[in-house]
């Protein structure tokens, strides 16, 4: 068993768990906030066998799409360096960390 933990973009957020919903799997979703944008995102837990991780994988990625955002100047991008003028980054699609369970429940 597996959990993927994908951090997507809150517009795909719904897409994704839709379309997951769809294939059959189970998932959960948390609305979280990134570090260094201090935007909201959304992180999304999804339980798996180890040889459907592949499939969660792809459906992931083809319901996230990347995009260009703008750092605003209020952020901190080393210690005491703020940007004098607003910097775009690309973010996304999603980034997708997956890691091994010892043990799955339901009670
Ligand atoms: P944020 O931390 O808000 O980062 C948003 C985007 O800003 C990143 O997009 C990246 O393009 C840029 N960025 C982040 N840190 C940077 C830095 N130190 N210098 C320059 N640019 C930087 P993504 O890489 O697509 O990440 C999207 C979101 O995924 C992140 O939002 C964070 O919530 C999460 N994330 C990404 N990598 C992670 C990691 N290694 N561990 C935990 N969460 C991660």
């Amino acid at each position: 068993m597996k959990l993927i933990i994908a951090i997507v973009n809150r517009d795909d957020a719904s897409a994704v768990t839709q379309a997951l919903t769809k294939k059959g799997f189970s998932s959960t979703k948390l609305s979280t906030t990134g570090g260094f944008l201090m935007a909201g995102n959304v992180t999304i837990l999804i339980g798996v066998d180890e040889e459907r991780v592949q499939t969660v994988i792809d459906i992931i990625k083809e319901q996230s799409h990347s995009r260009k955002q703008m750092i605003p100047t209020t952020t901190e991008m080393s210690y005491g360096y703020y940007p004098s003028m607003p910097v775009e980054v690309t973010v996304g699609g999603a980034t997708i960390f997956v890691v091994d369970i010892d043990r799955f429940e339901r009670v």
